[in-house]
């Protein structure tokens, strides 16, 4: 079991991850709008992976004998000015998120849980992983991205990722 206060962040935490999966839906659907197809699948797949991200959260607080409370996503929002901004905007969400999760890590911590702090290590690695997948991307939009057949190139690459599974 835990507590009160872990069950209620930890349900927050599925919040922000299908907040997550809708942002990253809603920039998938703009790729696509202004065919950008590689870029679109890019964040589509990414969107799948917040959705698993949520389900593992899902799935541990059930576990633990605890209560699934959903809350309201909201809609989500970004500015659509250009790849670039929109993978700037990207990568402060993912900061975001990554400070969410380190709360989640302090206050399990704190209370003791530690069944919990082991949890959401997972989770912290993961968000290394993401920041460092996204801001890779940024510094190619940065050093080539002005030019419309190396955003092309970009889009290509990018067509090539493919959906796995995050594995817990
Ligand atoms: Fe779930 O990692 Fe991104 O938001």
């Amino acid at each position: 079991m835990i507590s009160d206060k872990i069950r209620d962040v930890l349900n927050e935490q599925i919040n922000k991850e299908f907040y997550s999966a809708y942002l990253y839906l809603s920039m998938s659907a703009y790729f696509a709008e202004i065919g950008m197809y590689g870029f679109s699948k890019w964040t589509k797949i990414q969107s799948k992976e917040e959705i698993d991200h949520g389900m593992i959260l899902f799935e541990y607080v059930i576990d633990r004998n605890s209560q699934i409370r959903l809350a309201q996503i909201e809609p989500p929002l970004f500015e659509v000015k250009s790849p670039l901004s929109v993978f700037e905007q990207i990568y402060q969400h993912e900061r975001s998120i990554t400070s969410a999760i380190d709360c989640v890590a302090q206050m399990s911590e704190s209370d003791c849980d530690l069944a919990t702090r082991n949890f959401i290590d997972w989770y912290l690695k993961e968000q290394i992983e993401e920041e460092a997948m996204v801001s890779r991307i940024i510094s190619k939009l940065k050093a080539f991205g002005e030019e419309k057949s190396a955003l092309y190139l970009i889009d290509r690459e990018l067509s090539h990722r493919e959906y796995n599974q995050p594995v817990y």
